[in-house]
This record gives structure tokens, sequence and C-alpha cells, in this order.
């Protein structure tokens, strides 16, 4: 018989916690014919990344996962037989009960942030707590051996590979967005955070031989781009020209159309969680703006990530990769390290392709938790 899961998503703040559990539920359905069902205490925030989801809706299928608005009052629900956690929510009281009431008790995981930091591996599988008698698990996404890997779905590089090499699909596609770059125009999408660095960027993308045609989905960077163009509200279809730097903005579009636009841009700044790992899958250099935390801690996560990801650079490459990127994630000044990293951009362009052949050689975070489901049951 097939396995049921439960994959519990509270979203806390943004679309990464949505993102992620969209991503592998439907992947866990459409790749190992799992029967899944995916909680949700937000569906709004669902609507943005999916837009066919009815927000009225307690219950709809939606590419085989059985959607479920996950409600503040929880009423009584068999438990199945694996439950995901995801980034720690607390489940329901009376669904741990229904966990612990089974015959044979559930594999119960908690999903983890995706970190590229070296203890990952050390702790990834290993038991968390128990709720009577039933084992909690941690299982931690990454980069190297050891860890639970990335989401990616079966086929995504060579449909990657295969839009990139077809022209006419990629103006087609954003034609469909209305975007019509001009033939010499560097492509960039901007999805981040709000950033005090960005006005800098802006000016030196403005003060280019090379024409830039930057695209940003509406959001949280919005009120930067606004504040650096000093002209009227932006809105989403907005189309502002400063010098060589032509500034678009675009609506939210959902999961799939996203990728496609990664895979359309000669350079992505992405952020977060599920984002960053796109922009990987994308094989075209890239700018990652970290979610920020308490302490600064994020700042490890990415001295951690970068440390990896540069690793097969040579010395002037990746200096130029590390500067942009800590002066990114720190708001400061980005010309020079942008004017730098543009030197260096044959070789980069050439090792995020490997970069992500490299990844691709893992065995995928869906793939992984079957795998870790099926030794499990074998005990
Ligand atoms: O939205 P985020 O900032 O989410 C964050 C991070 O996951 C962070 O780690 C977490 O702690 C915090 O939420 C709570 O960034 P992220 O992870 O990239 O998620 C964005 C999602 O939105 C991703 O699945 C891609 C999707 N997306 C679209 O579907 N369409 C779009 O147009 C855009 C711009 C994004």
């Amino acid at each position: 018989m097939k396995a049921s899961w439960d994959i519990f998503c509270s979203v806390v703040d943004n679309y990464g916690d949505i993102g992620v559990t969209w991503r592998l539920a439907r992947q866990l359905v459409a790749e190992h014919q799992c029967v899944v069902r995916l909680w949700v205490d937000d569906l709004r925030a669902f609507e943005k990344i999916c837009p066919q989801i009815d927000v009225e809706l307690a219950r709809q299928y939606q590419d085989g996962v059985e959607v479920r608005h996950w409600p503040a009052a929880w009423q009584a629900e068999a438990a199945a037989d694996v439950v995901i956690a995801a980034f720690a929510c607390q489940l329901p009281h009376a669904y741990m009960d229904a966990m612990a009431d089974r015959e044979r008790a559930p594999l119960w995981l908690n999903l983890d942030y995706l970190s590229a930091e070296d203890w990952v591996s050390g702790c990834h599988g290993l038991p968390s707590v128990k709720f009577r008698g039933v084992q909690k698990y941690f299982f931690f996404p990454g980069f190297q051996a050891g860890t639970g890997g990335l989401l990616r779905e079966a086929g995504l590089l060579e449909q990657r590979h295969d839009f990139q090499r077809n022209r006419q699909a990629q103006l087609d596609f954003l034609q469909g967005l209305g975007v019509s770059p001009a033939a010499d125009a560097r492509l960039i999408s901007l999805f981040a955070y709000e950033n005090a660095g960005l006005a800098s960027w802006l000016d030196v993308l403005a003060a280019d031989a090379q024409p830039t045609h930057l695209l940003v989905p509406e959001g949280r960077i919005l009120g930067d781009v606004q504040r650096w163009l000093g002209a009227e509200p932006l809105t989403v279809g907005s189309l502002r020209v400063r010098q060589a730097l032509t500034i678009q903005v675009l609506p939210f579009v959902r999961q799939e159309d996203y990728d496609r636009l990664l895979w359309c841009c000669a350079f992505n700044a992405v952020r977060g969680e599920d984002s960053f790992v796109r922009a990987q899958w994308a094989g075209r250099p890239m700018l990652w703006h970290i979610y920020r935390q308490d302490e600064d801690i994020h700042l490890d996560k990415l001295e951690a990530f970068l440390s990896l990801y540069t690793r097969a650079l040579s010395p002037g490459a990746k200096a130029a990769v590390l500067a942009l990127w800590r002066a990114w994630n720190t708001e400061a000044p980005m010309a020079d390290s942008w004017k730098n990293l543009l030197q260096h951009w044959p070789e980069v362009t050439k090792h995020t392709e490997q970069w992500c052949l490299e990844q691709g050689l893992q065995a995928d975070l869906a793939a992984a938790l079957v795998q870790f489901y099926l030794n499990w049951n074998q005990h």
C-alpha cells in the first residue's frame, strides 16, 4: 500500500515555508506515488505562489496533493504514516495524540532550514524529542554528503538546459510578462529584502556602458528601488529608464514561472531559502540575500555557503564573489565589488554551471526523505 504523508506548514512570514513544503508535496506525489496532505495555516500566502488555490476551501486537490487549511481549532484527524513538521512548527496536540494512538507509530520528522554549515551532516537523521513513545528525527537539507540534499524535481536540469538553448521560448515567456528587453541588454532579476546597499548598485548599473534590464518582482525591495528613482510610486508593470538601466516591476508569478524567469536572466539576486536553491539550479551567476537572524548568526551561514561555493574559483574570482555577497548582506556600497565581478564574469559563469552539475549529483531531498522512510520502516 502507498504510504500516506502529512506535511505541516505554518507560514511565519514571507513565502519560503510554503514555497518549500508545496514543492516537496508535489514531488512526493509526482515522483514517489505518495499520498500527501499538505496542511497550511495561511492560504493567502500559498495563493501568491500558486494562484489556482481557492483560499476559501478547507480541503482541495492541487496537482494530486490534498491541500488542507490548518485551522486554529483543530478537528480530529487520523495521523499519516509519515509526519513532517516543516521548520519546527508545533503540531496540534490532538494530532500528536492521534500519532501515538496508531497501531504502528508514524515516522515523525522535523524538516529543518537549509544551511551549509559543517555541523549539519553530523545532526542530519539524529533522533530529537519523543512524544508518548513516538520518536521525532531531524532531517536537514544541505549541500554536502551526509545531509538530506536539496529539492530538485526529476528532469529539472534538462528542462532548464532546453529552455536556455531556445532563445525564442525565452522571448515568448518574457513577452507573456510584458518584458521586451533590448537585444544587447543584460537581464537581471532582483528578489530581495530591504537593502540600503541597493542604491549604489543601481548607480553603477545606470552608469555602465552595457545596458541592463532589471526585473523586480513586487515585494519588499521595491521601497529602495522607489527611493533611488525618486519618481511616482512603483506598481506592477511600472517601467523606468535611467541612463543604461531599465527597471521593470513584475507581478509575483507562479513558482514554475519564477524558475523560467531565473533561467532567462544573466544574473539573479535571490533571497531566503527556496529562491536561493532555484537560482543555483538556473546555473547563472547569482547573489544571495540571506534571511536576517538575531545576533547576526545568518552571517555565519552565509560564510559557510560561500566557502563551499567559491572553493573551485581562482583567487581573483573568489575574492570578487566574496566581496559582492558580503557587501550585499551588510548593506554596504556595491559599486566596486560589482565592477570587480564583471572582470571575472566568464569564469564565474562557467563555475555556476559546474556547481549546479555537482549539486545535481546528490540525491534530491524528496528521494532522500523516501529512502529515510524505507530504511526506518525496515527496523
Ligand atoms: O520569501 P522568502 O524570504 O522566505 C523566507 C525564507 O525561506 C527564510 O529562510 C525563512 O526563514 C522565512 O521565509 C520565513 O524567500 P524564499 O525562501 O526564496 O521563498 C520565496 C518563494 O516564492 C519561493 O518558493 C519562490 C517563490 N516565488 C514565486 O513563486 N514567484 C515569484 O514571483 C517570486 C519572486 C518568488
